[in-house]
């Protein structure tokens, strides 16, 4: 069990950077108040309520409205930072670059960057954490048209630099762009829930998303650094997640590369391009040929001009698999590089004890080693913008149970011990930790089964309750964060 592997407590630099991450669609609710636009994620929860376990985020934590008691909350943790994002139809309602603005919507995340910083809490925003407008989707399938989207994302990243940029220093363009190609247009468990069997086509699809991302992500981190760094003085990512892969029998190299192709598969498809400046990975070109978009001459020329831009590696992740090599061909609409992922291994041997969520063990070694994999592949400093799980059972629990939340304790303090490791052992620069999440909320498929967060939710009261987990992050971050003399 959890217990079994010992918490070293070990060091973190002084100058290391903590604080906790949230998405509006899964906190914000007031889904329809202030004049805000439907997103995907509006219609797909409503449509077909099966696909979120019949919830929806109307009103999920209603943040939208208790958001000074939330600013208060994370003063009171003691947090560095607070990772959050814009809704972007809460500011332009239809999406599109000639659509008109709502400043109700504004005028609130002016509000919250306002008491983030009143607090000394240094606001981190998401631009894109998968909440597309319906206006745009209705109007050209949103992702799946590169040059309409990228236009449309270009003046609403605009907008938000010259709206909050004079206090906003820290901005991620997308939030795991794997998830919105794969998830949302391959297996369509994700809004707008596109698959082959449901409209869409599993074997270009997420490959022309993917596209989309990579690029639009390069125009808008060209125009924060040409019209608004010079005068914001701030930096900007992308958020990528990934689990980690270990092979599924470690003698054999089928597997092992089988393990490595996983990994670019993953994080390669937008990490090469963004951070290196080119092709996607040669893996997945042999594997998916023509399928994969092409990056013309003078798209390759921007993505390497885009490189320095991005000073940081924006990494969500939660846990590790065993990846096991499929036999060839490989399927036409096969996303993993031809590989089959689960928790045990050819011996039988799980990675790591079972938490809240099927697919989250606790693998801490796995994370110390995708640090290195991420750093020695792309040599940027890392934040990790999210981290975090459910307990064993916590979705049956009474409210006292639920605070009293150790295993997530556990889970957090080895997680915080791999980057220790990765950072004075391995010489990885980690520069910070969000936990994932402030607050229980909205699991997107998993509707309000699983909490995640370091602060208890009661969905009728809307009451917030901290966790002791809030509190052993406040103290292990006290007591870690000491000047070391190398
Ligand atoms: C993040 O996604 C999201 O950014 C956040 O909004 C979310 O609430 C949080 O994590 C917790 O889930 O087939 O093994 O991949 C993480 C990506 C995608 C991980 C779906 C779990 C399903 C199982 N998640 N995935 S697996």
């Amino acid at each position: 069990t959890v217990n079994d592997i010992p918490i070293e407590e070990l060091p973190l630099p002084v100058d290391f950077v903590w604080g906790a991450a949230t998405a509006a669609y899964q906190i914000e609710g007031a889904a329809y108040e202030d004049g805000k636009g439907r997103s995907i994620w509006d219609t797909f929860t409503h449509l077909e309520p099966s696909r979120t376990n019949g919830e929806n985020g109307d009103v999920t934590c209603d943040h939208y409205n208790r958001m000074p008691e939330d600013v208060e909350l994370m003063a009171s943790y003691g947090m560095d930072v607070y990772r959050f994002s814009i809704a972007w139809s809460r500011i332009i309602p239809l999406g599109g670059r000639n659509d008109p603005l709502n400043e109700k919507g504004i005028a609130f995340y002016n509000d919250l960057i306002d008491r983030l910083l009143a607090h000394k809490i240094e606001p981190v925003v998401t631009l894109f954490h998968w909440d597309t407008p319906q206006g745009i989707y209705d109007r050209y399938g949103a992702f799946l048209n590169t040059t309409e989207f990228r236009a449309d994302f270009e003046h609403y990243a605009r907008l938000c630099f010259s709206r909050f940029g004079d206090r906003v220093k820290k901005w991620i363009t997308f939030n795991e762009p794997y998830i919105i190609s794969v998830f949302g247009h391959h297996s369509g468990v994700l809004a707008p829930g596109r698959s082959t069997a449901n409209g869409g086509d599993s074997r270009v699809e997420p490959w022309r998303v993917g596209h989309t991302i990579i690029l639009s992500h390069t125009s808008v981190v060209q125009i924060y650094a040409t019209e608004f760094q010079p005068s914001q003085f701030g930096t900007i990512s992308i958020a990528l997640n990934s689990h980690f892969y270990e092979p599924w029998d470690a003698t054999s190299s089928v597997h092992i590369d089988a393990a490595q192709r996983r990994l670019e598969f993953y994080v390669g498809w937008f990490g090469d391009p963004i951070f290196l400046g080119k092709d996607y990975p040669a893996s997945m070109r042999l594997q998916l040929g023509s399928r994969l978009p092409e990056f013309s001459p003078a798209e390759i020329e921007l993505l390497r001009q885009s490189v320095p831009i991005n000073t940081f590696y924006g990494m969500n992740h939660y846990s590790t698999k065993y990846a096991r090599a499929l036999p060839d061909p490989p399927a036409e609409d096969d996303c993993t590089g031809n590989v089959e992922e689960g928790p045990t291994n050819n011996k039988g041997e799980e990675i790591g004890p079972a938490s809240g969520m099927s697919w989250l063990r606790v693998a801490p070694v796995g994370f110390r080693k995708l640090l290195n994999w991420v750093w020695n592949r792309y040599q940027l400093p890392i934040i990790v913008t999210e981290n975090g799980c459910p307990c064993p059972g916590e979705s049956q629990m009474t409210l006292e149970q639920a605070v009293d939340d150790k295993f997530r304790s556990r889970y957090i303090g080895l997680y915080l011990d791999a980057i220790s490791r990765a950072i004075y052992e391995d010489g990885v620069p980690v520069q910070g930790y969000y936990v994932w999440s402030l607050m229980d909320n909205f699991e997107w498929s998993a509707g309000y089964g699983p909490r995640y967060g370091i602060t208890h939710v009661n969905y009728n009261s809307l009451v917030r309750t901290p966790k002791n987990s809030a509190s052993y992050l406040r103290k292990t971050f006290r007591e870690r964060r000491v000047a070391r003399q190398e």
